[in-house]
């Protein structure tokens, strides 16, 4: 059955509770997350010379303009069921921003760690408005990872990154949307890497809507990683990560394995893509779509550029790319890439009809 797109939607967690860790016990912290739109764009493939059919699944239109939201609610659920007070994450923006707002929904206290310095301003934002305790960490992703994982040992204060599970079940629930829309699973599906926890997430959420009969077939599934941060292309941990695409600095993924087995069963591959040809692939979607992606979402895209020029998509096939954050989550970067800035004029019919060249 197609997954409801009426107004009964009540969040991933109500929709697949038949694939999640969930008990009639378990309270249920929603903001009505997930039933994203998957979006066709021909103009986009057509501009890059593909011959495939290209659908985005636009993460950026969850309660908190990430795919993070998917994996919080059952995280921030599970630990409001054990009675848990405080939730805590290192992140590169995204997480933390779920996990302010779900925790800010649940009534518990979340302290956020973040790269000091290197967080896309609507993100940080984000942290604040949702009443977070926001720790600036003169350190990199990875760093404050390690330091949240030593506040989970003492047994205090529950952890909301992906090293907690719940978070890999509930991301999960986007693959058996995109199978609920296209009536089986993509042949490709390519996605931006970091900590590597929603490429092992779309890779489970595939096997099991399978193994229950929902799918028939399995994609292949293709990670991207920024050049400057690309541990698992390069096949060891990178000590000072470094790209425009903040969300994805990151040096040491903690789904590592995760990642490497969804490509290694899938047959798919894990490649990396350079600064400049991100902020390309940003722009074309942009200017050709109308659809605002944060940098990241550019990875999988320039990706899908270096594929046609490989021939490694037949033509026909039918692709599926993760667009993870909302374009708006990174001001900064958008006015700095766009290419020109607001023409100004006096308040004058004729001088805006100048600059319109009429
Ligand atoms: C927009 O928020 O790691 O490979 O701390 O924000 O599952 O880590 C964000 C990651 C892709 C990579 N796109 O996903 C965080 C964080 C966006 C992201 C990724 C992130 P993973």
């Amino acid at each position: 059955m197609p997954a409801s797109h009426s107004s009964t939607w009540s969040g991933v967690i109500q929709q697949y509770a038949e694939f999640l860790p969930v008990t009639s016990a378990t309270p249920i912290i929603t903001l009505l997350e997930g039933n994203t739109p998957l979006i066709r764009v021909p103009s986009f493939v057509e501009a890059i010379g593909g011959q495939f059919e290209l659908y985005l699944k636009y993460e950026g239109l969850n309660p908190t303009c990430s795919f993070k939201d998917r994996g919080m609610t059952l995280a921030v659920s599970k630990a409001k069921e054990r009675g848990s007070e405080i939730v805590v994450c290192a992140s590169t923006g995204n997480t933390s921003a779920a996990a302010a707002a779900y925790a800010a929904r649940a009534k518990m206290r979340c302290v956020v760690l973040l790269p000091h310095g290197k967080i896309a301003l609507g993100k940080l934002a984000q942290a604040l408005m949702y009443g977070a305790t926001t720790i600036a960490v003169e350190g990199n992703f990875d760093q404050a990872l390690n330091i949240v994982r030593e506040l989970g040992e003492t047994g205090k204060i529950e952890v909301v990154n992906s090293i907690n599970p719940f978070r890999i079940e509930g991301q999960k629930t986007a693959a058996f949307e995109i199978c609920d829309a296209l009536g089986d699973a993509p042949d490709f599906h390519f996605l931006p890497v970091g900590n590597a926890g929603n490429i092992t997430a779309y890779w489970k959420g595939y096997r099991e809507y399978q193994n229950a009969g929902k799918s028939d077939t399995l994609p292949r599934m293709c990670g991207w990683q920024a050049a400057g941060a690309a541990p698992l292309v390069d096949g060891h941990p990178i000590e000072h990560p470094n790209t425009v695409a903040t969300a994805i600095r990151i040096g040491n993924p903690a789904s590592w394995q995760g990642a490497m087995d969804a490509v290694k069963q899938s047959e798919g591959l894990i490649d990396k893509v350079t600064d400049e040809e991100i902020l390309k692939a940003y722009t074309l979607l942009a200017r050709t779509e109308g659809i605002f992606v944060e940098p990241a979402c550019a990875a999988p895209l320039a990706g899908l550029i270096k594929a046609v020029q490989r021939q490694l998509i037949p033509e026909g096939s039918l692709v599926a790319a993760t667009m993870t954050g909302h374009g708006l989550k990174d001001p900064d970067t958008a006015i700095k890439t766009a290419g020109f800035e607001p023409i100004v004029v006096q308040p004058d019919r004729d001088a805006v009809m100048r600059v319109i060249g009429l």
